[in-house]
């Protein structure tokens, strides 16, 4: 086996695109190499039947090669070495049945384009032509496609996979001719979908707090609020940052316990500290003139949402009000 001089150039495909090519050409054991960001391509002057040849391809480089778009084709077809008459070059794209569709066998996919086949082609001229060459020379089918039998001997065309498993961390690797570009999942972004898209930032709420699964506020974080003593969550506890950069569910705000209604007592009244008599308003009871109050004479709400003791009643005999303090009187003499 003998190696030749590696020959690298640096030329533009197309002079409008930014996109420089990297273009390698070397010589060794009768075939060349082709080097683009993407997808590389290589053939061989040794011929060989449609199946020899996807297996020449498997065994070197990627599989048989796979054109995509009508740009490619003529990429290819620019690269390889004219030949004056057949064989030509097997590209890999083929069927098993008349009645089958046209298929890529390197990813499964179905493009023929608009202009590909070469006039009155493809005749299926000797029944079973399954297998497609793609004519390189100086004449006017020039990059055209023949259906022929796959038995028959031509130069194979491959195709090397710049991707790999590692190409893009959340998302599906795009190969071009002359690019690779990572197709992101929904909720990553950058040039290997490696960062995870962000949410606004929450802000702590009134009378509470947040806290996060690692990551903050990044794709998939989860946040849960809860409220301080005497305080209730309005709303859903947990959000989390969706693929669209916005948080599940609203932020939650944090309300005060709020205890029954406290009416007015009979033949007295109360002012009570907030007129909503939630969580640690205190109301105080006043007997009108001549009652006298039996129970305590304020309550508070309380964290679980009941008022500290029971509401006071007014009573115009003094004797019904007394024995409690005489009560209280006694159990703290003790
Ligand atoms: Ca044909």
């Amino acid at each position: 086996m003998t190696f030749l001089p590696l020959l690298c150039l640096f030329v533009r495909l197309n002079p409008t695109s930014s996109m420089k090519m990297n273009w390698c050409s070397t010589t060794w054991s009768g075939h060349c190499c082709e080097a683009t960001f993407g997808w590389t391509y290589h053939f061989s002057n040794q011929t060989m039947n449609w199946t020899q040849a996807r297996e020449w391809c498997q065994a070197h480089f990627t599989d048989m090669v796979v054109i995509q778009e009508q740009a490619e084709n003529d990429y290819i077809v620019s690269i390889l070495p004219n030949k004056d008459r057949t064989p030509y070059y097997w590209i890999g794209i083929t069927k098993n049945h008349i009645n089958e569709t046209w298929r890529w066998i390197g990813n499964n996919s179905t493009w023929v384009g608009e202009h590909s086949w070469a006039e009155k082609e493809p005749n299926n001229k000797h029944v079973a032509e399954f297998c497609v060459e793609l004519y390189v020379n100086n004449r006017s089918n020039r990059g055209k496609w023949n259906d022929e039998t796959c038995a028959n001997e031509k130069s194979p065309v491959c195709y090397k996979a710049q991707c790999n498993d590692t190409s893009c961390v959340n998302g599906r690797c795009w190969e071009t001719i002359n690019n690779t570009t990572c197709l992101c999942e929904p909720g990553y972004e950058g040039d290997k979908c490696q960062t995870a898209v962000e949410c606004p930032p929450l802000s702590q709420p009134g009378n509470g707090d947040f806290h996060c699964s690692p990551g903050g506020r990044t794709f998939r974080t989860t946040c849960r609020f809860k409220c301080h003593t005497g305080f209730v969550i309005n709303g859903s506890s947990d959000v989390t940052c969706e693929a669209n950069r916005t948080w599940s569910d609203p932020q939650p705000f944090c309300a005060a316990v709020k205890c029954p209604p406290l009416p007015q007592p009979a033949d007295g009244n109360h002012s009570c500290s907030d007129e909503g008599q939630i969580f640690n308003s205190t109301c105080h009871f006043k007997c009108h003139w001549g009652f006298f109050m039996m129970g305590s004479s304020a309550v508070t709400c309380a964290a679980n949402g009941y008022w500290t003791g029971p509401r006071p009643a007014c009573t115009s005999n003094y004797m019904w009000s007394k024995p409690f303090v005489l009560v209280e009187i006694h159990w703290d003499a003790i």
